[in-house]
């Protein structure tokens, strides 16, 4: 058997892609699962048969401290999180325990069971900690010295993780890195998400099962990329000689009506406009108005390069709702 791993949120869309990719590269998988009956853990184990799961919260230190003794990994990437910006705001208090603190648990139980010096840690940061204000690198966007001004609790949380993985690092030696990831979606995007939102809606709507979508604001933009591009960042942060912080993006910023236009194209609708409604249900009271990430750090250092472009991504998610509402109304 080659190393162990041992993910947070393998429940989500990024702990499966990760651990599909470590994986074939020959690591033996634990996955942290929270909850007495968690609702994801048989379709997680369908998904992801190769995965060993283990009881864990990030709330809970001791249950992390287990974890660690349990599956003595070589490398853990801590993916879990509250992770939904909107719902942040309505449990702001969760948000900081789980998203902030929680990085910290698992940090401590690192620590607590010897591992800072043999244990390598990835941190999932967000371009969140930006907030889009200082907007003023036309053309260039957000790369690892731009200033954080997040906009959310979740935002505000993820900033905490980041300079709590930052400190271990220079108080302990801990080889830990922080990835600044922009945006990915893909197929294996949460509903909640706008734009796995958008494509299953849109494939609703091409099958008939629904009219139309109803939506937030319009206007802003994001750098959107591929999941399955971005987890093989994390893996090769983790195998470099030092720990660094690096950000993931694609370089392009698109807006959601520049996404509605290419869903609606996949289905032979040249105007979204009579389809979408605006609800201000899911306005959120303060916005990121812009995000667009410089990835040139991670590309020379990393060779990480994304795969699939803007267009490509749409056109994945739409094909994959329309086969899946296909295969549910049979
Ligand atoms: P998801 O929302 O799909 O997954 C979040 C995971 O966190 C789920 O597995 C969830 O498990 C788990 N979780 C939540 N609370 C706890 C807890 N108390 N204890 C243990 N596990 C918990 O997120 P993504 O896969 O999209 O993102 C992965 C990480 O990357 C997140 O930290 C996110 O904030 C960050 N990120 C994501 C980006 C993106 O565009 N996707 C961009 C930048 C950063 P459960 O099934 O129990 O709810
Ligand atoms: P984001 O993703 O906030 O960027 O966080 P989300 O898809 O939730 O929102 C993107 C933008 O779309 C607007 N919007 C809507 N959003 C949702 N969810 N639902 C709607 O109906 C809707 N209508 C408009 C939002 O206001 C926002 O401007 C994601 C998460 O994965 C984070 O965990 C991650 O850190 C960041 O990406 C980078």
């Amino acid at each position: 058997m080659g190393k162990v791993a041992l993910i947070t949120g393998i429940t989500g869309q990024d702990g499966g892609h990760l651990a599909e990719l470590l994986h074939e590269k020959n690591y033996e998988v634990y996955g942290i699962i929270r909850g007495q009956q968690n609702p994801r853990r048989a379709e997680t184990e369908k998904l992801l048969p190769f995965v060993k799961l283990i009881e864990a919260d990030l709330t809970d230190l001791s249950s992390l401290v287990r974890a660690i003794q349990l599956t003595k990994p070589d490398e853990v990437y801590n993916l879990a999180a509250i992770s939904h910006v909107g719902y942040s705001f309505k449990d702001p208090v969760l948000t900081g325990s789980v998203t902030a603190i929680g990085v910290l648990n698992m940090l401590e139980a690192i620590r607590l069971n010897g591992g800072e010096k043999t244990i390598k840690f990835y941190q999932a940061s967000t371009s969140e900690m930006f907030g889009g204000l200082d907007y003023n690198r036309p053309g260039k966007g957000y790369d690892e010295n731009a200033l954080f001004h997040p906009r959310s609790p979740y935002g505000v949380a993820k900033l905490y993780g980041h300079w709590i993985t930052k400190n271990y690092r220079e108080s302990y030696g801990i080889h830990a890195s922080c990835g600044i990831l922009f945006n990915h979606e893909g197929p294996r995007r949460g509903l909640e998400f706008v734009t796995r939102k958008i494509t299953n809606a849109v494939a609703r709507i091409h099958l008939g099962l629904q009219d139309g979508i109803v939506l937030g604001n319009l206007d802003p933009k994001r750098d959107w990329g591929y999941a399955g591009d971005y987890v093989e960042g994390m893996w090769l942060m983790l195998q470099q000689e030092k720990p660094d912080d690096y950000v993931l993006a694609t370089g392009e910023t698109h807006s959601i009506g520049d996404f509605l236009t290419l869903a609606f194209k996949e289905i032979g609708i040249d105007d979204w406009k009579p389809y979408v409604r605006q609800d201000p249900a899911f306005l959120r009271p303060a916005e990121v108005d812009i995000l667009l990430g410089n990835p040139e750090k991670a590309e020379k250092v990393l060779g990480w390069k994304r795969k699939v472009d803007f267009d490509g991504l749409v056109k994945m998610m739409v094909q994959n709702d329309i086969a899946i509402e296909s295969n549910n109304k049979k």
